[in-house]
């Protein structure tokens, strides 16, 4: 009997091992960069190697030297697998806030930011980030040095895109004297030395003239104009001019946009932002969201908790953060249309209604903040869900003191009265709650939800976090 079980067991080993090859390979899908290849502008329309259309999505990180901890593999493959991401935009800021040049010194960190998204199998767009410097020639001469350079580097690279200036500006920045004529030059220098990757040219008044650029266009393959929105500051105007220049056959990528204004910071505006993401959508507009960063703004994507490797969890990520990756996920799974962690220290900005409630600043479930309900007090908000159903709150919470029949409820408004949808009772630690509102939370412009204390007096109180409304869209 022995023998024989050796006799079986070599053959059962190699077939055992044969199986988990199998699955290993199969496993590893292929990245977007393998499918895709080498990209190329077709009309107005970004494709890949075969000439199929493409529509890239994925996050720009803010300053590849300040926040160059992220520009790790591990970070991006996650971006890659837990977000959908396909490219990343590394931001090389050109002048410091002393108004001197900044870039070539910062060039190192660039080359790794590029070198990271290359092993996570990213597109990668190599952003010179202008923006106080709006006159792309003030530094054209370190460009030309520093695209030559990455020209050399990148030129069989199918992952790399250049993008030679961010956000021209000023009144004399105009298209055809100055950005155009400082657009040929470093073009010029790139396309010696790199034939074929695709070049980002911005335009003026902050990249948002692509129709200007359309009517006097440049004369090289594999050009696309930018077009840069903030969904607070930026509406159907903008999209016009984006169609604009799609009727003439230049194609734009949406290489910068935020949920909030073009401050970056204040309130989010998700339904103004889904008016651009169907837009996007429709033409095919591959895009990049600002962005990386853990500085407390609320266009910033992740709090000071995520860590630099990925691996983050929804408690790491801010509101924009959890919208974001919904939208760069597919907008038919669940979409984060609010989400509140109070890191901003204020119920303003997340629009609440507030009554006998403060801020816990020692004790959050996650990030800096939690929100508490004293003794009566409540947090209510009213909010759109207009275009979509299924709506849900989800928050962390937990109590202290709470006895008897205390509760922390959660009620809606039926315009007339306060109606309950969940008594949630005491919770020493914390924990978290997926709650459904009832059906006439869809599709509604003027729902209203409030979490109040149900208990009176004494020393309970009742600590909220991380909450978020999230839903799905009608089709
Ligand atoms: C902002 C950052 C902010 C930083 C500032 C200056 O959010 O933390 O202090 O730049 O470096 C842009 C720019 C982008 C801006 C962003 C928000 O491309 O660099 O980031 N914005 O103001 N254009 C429109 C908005």
């Amino acid at each position: 009997m022995p023998v024989r079980k050796n006799y079986i067991k070599v053959p059962i080993a190699i077939l055992l091992g044969m199986a988990a090859a199998a699955l290993f390979f199969s496993g590893c899908a292929q990245t977007v960069v393998q499918k895709n290849g080498r990209l190329q502008v077709i009309g107005n329309q970004l494709c890949n190697e075969r000439g199929e259309a493409v529509q890239l999505k994925g996050m720009i990180l803010m300053d590849v030297a300040w926040f160059g901890d992220y520009a790790n593999p591990a970070c991006f493959a996650w971006l890659r697998d837990d977000w959908g991401c396909t490219v990343i935009r590394a931001a090389l800021y050109t002048q410091d806030s002393f108004g001197q040049p900044r870039a070539l010194t910062q060039k190192k960190d660039m080359l790794k930011a590029v070198d990271a998204a290359v092993a996570a199998g990213l597109y990668v767009i190599i952003d010179w980030h202008n923006l106080a410097d709006g006159n792309p020639m003030k530094y054209k001469s370190e460009a030309l040095t520093f695209f030559r350079e990455m020209a050399e580097l990148y030129k069989d690279t199918p992952n790399v895109l250049y993008e030679i200036c961010s956000e021209p500006n000023g009144d004399d920045v105009t298209w055809s004297g100055v950005v155009k004529p400082y657009a040929q030059e470093v073009i010029t220098a790139i396309r010696e030395i790199d034939p074929k990757n695709v070049i980002l040219v911005g335009t003026p008044t902050w990249s948002q003239r692509v129709d200007i650029a359309a009517d006097d266009p440049l004369s090289f393959d594999n050009i696309m104009y930018t077009c840069h929105f903030y969904a607070g500051s930026h509406f159907s105007a903008l999209r016009d001019k984006v169609e604009y220049a799609l009727g003439k056959d230049a194609a734009v990528f949406i290489s910068e946009w935020g949920t909030t204004d073009h401050t970056g910071n204040g309130i989010l505006y998700p339904e103004e932002t889904f008016e651009w993401i169907d837009f996007m959508d429709e033409h095919k507009i591959s895009w990049t969201n600002w962005c990386i960063t853990s500085r407390k703004e609320s266009s910033a994507v992740i709090k000071h908790t995520a860590l630099s490797e990925g691996s983050w969890a929804d408690g790491d990520l801010t509101e924009s953060g959890l919208l974001v990756r919904s939208l760069i996920r597919g907008q038919d799974s669940a979409i984060v249309l609010f989400a509140d962690g109070f890191e901003t220290e204020n119920f303003t900005s997340g629009g609440w209604y507030n009554e006998n409630t403060g801020l816990d600043r020692d004790d959050a479930f996650h990030g800096y903040t939690a929100a508490l309900l004293n003794p009566g007090g409540s947090l209510a908000k009213e909010f759109s869900t207009a275009g979509f159903m299924n709506v849900r709150v989800q928050l962390a919470y937990k109590t202290q003191n709470l006895a008897g029949d205390d509760t922390v409820k959660v009620e809606w408004y039926d315009g007339d009265n306060w109606q309950p949808v969940k008594n949630l009772g005491s919770s020493q630690s914390w924990t978290k709650h997926t709650i459904p509102l009832p059906e006439q939370a869809s599709d509604n412009y003027s729902f209203q939800f409030r979490i109040s204390a149900g208990f009176e007096g004494g020393d309970e109180n009742a600590a909220l976090d991380d909450i978020a409304l999230i839903m799905d869209r009608i089709e």
